[in-house]
């Protein structure tokens, strides 16, 4: 995997890459710690481990941007910057939530920050993204779509589709693959001849990019060369971003872990921490002190007790709100 060779983004942007990765871990670790309660009714997958590729992404993208998402969408809804007590809410079930309670983790939207929401359908978000851009087209803006997906999305039908109108129409596009090596339990190389995702995307003669998905400069430097290659009109672009999700494919914790990864791959991602790593970097040249980051984790961890809070106290949804947004209606729109 090459790096990239374009320079690395400003201190300023450097320290928020730290603060956003750490900000993503710390609520998936405090939802970690909280789901066993079984308060919050919605199924969770966490995306400890995979931080860096949200975060390298998005802080390329303006708000205007169209953001699809997945299963594995907390990092991409907040990475884009949706509004974390609204997103904790959601996971309460709260009238107060993005998806007014009754989306769940699988189904975050926030049309405000041009998240189009995300999907529990493996693969969903890949055609609507390329609506998305393709809307973008016709109406003659810049705008750019993104869609967050997994390895096994790319074994969909819908895939392919996607990939073969993007290129044909020159469609402002970038598909973002997390190959984080599993589908569930199952792993990439019992599924697919070849790991190397982005030759699919070659085949399309989509220009493409792996990418060290723990290391969030490499993400951001060719996210940077793949949104302004669609921003300016030349098309859609593919980046595989490798990484792995140190938990289990759904819930908290990880019971499944000993039965179905290979002995001592675990370990080894854990010490390739994205976020030990940016921080270690930081450090090293002086881009921050050990007391900015304690004061940007303290920061951190008040936002998140307070998003909490907020969620635990907001309405439950009545049942009036039972058929609302089920059905279209014309008075209403
Ligand atoms: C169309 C479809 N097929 C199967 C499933 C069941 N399912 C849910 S998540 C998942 C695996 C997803 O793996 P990947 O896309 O690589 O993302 P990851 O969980 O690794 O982040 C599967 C098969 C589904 N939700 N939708």
């Amino acid at each position: 995997m090459r790096r990239s060779s374009a320079p690395k983004p400003p201190r300023t942007v450097q320290r928020e890459l730290l603060r956003a990765m750490k900000r993503i871990r710390g609520v998936e670790l405090a939802i970690e710690a909280e789901y066993p309660k079984d308060e919050m009714k919605t199924p969770v997958h966490l995306c400890i481990g995979q931080e860096a590729v949200p975060v390298g992404v998005c802080a390329n993208l303006r708000q205007d941007d169209y953001v699809l998402s997945n299963h594995r969408s907390h990092g991409h809804y907040l990475a884009k910057g949706g509004d974390l007590k609204a997103m904790i809410a959601e996971f309460y079930c709260r009238e107060t939530g993005c998806s007014r309670g009754h989306g769940g983790s699988m189904h975050l939207i926030d049309p405000a920050v041009g998240l189009l929401g995300s999907s529990s359908i493996v693969g969903g978000g890949v055609p609507l993204a390329v609506g998305a851009a393709l809307a973008s087209q016709r109406l003659g803006q810049d705008r750019v779509a993104v869609v967050f997906f997994g390895d096994a999305a790319s074994e969909e039908g819908a895939f392919y589709e996607s990939m073969n109108c993007a290129r044909l129409w020159k469609l402002p596009v970038v598909f973002v693959c997390e190959n984080n090596f599993y589908s569930v339990c199952s792993h990439i190389d019992a599924r697919q001849h070849t790991r190397e995702i982005v030759l699919r995307a070659r085949a399309f003669d989509i220009p493409a990019a792996q990418v060290d998905g723990t290391d969030v400069l490499d993400v951001y430097r060719k996210a940077a060369a793949a949104v302004a290659h669609a921003r300016r009109g030349k098309g859609p672009y593919f980046l595989e971003c490798q990484a792995y999700r140190w938990r289990a494919h759904s819930g908290a914790g990880d019971p499944d872990a000993e039965r179905y990864r290979k002995p001592g791959e675990a370990e080894r991602w854990l010490k390739r921490c994205p976020i030990r790593l940016l921080e270690k970097r930081l450090l090293a040249s002086g881009t921050v002190r050990p007391q900015d980051i304690q004061g940007m984790q303290e920061r951190i961890s008040a936002e998140i007790r307070e998003a909490f809070r907020f969620a635990q106290a907001g309405p439950l949804p009545g049942p009036e709100a039972l058929e609302r947004h089920l059905f279209f209606s014309e008075r209403a729109a």
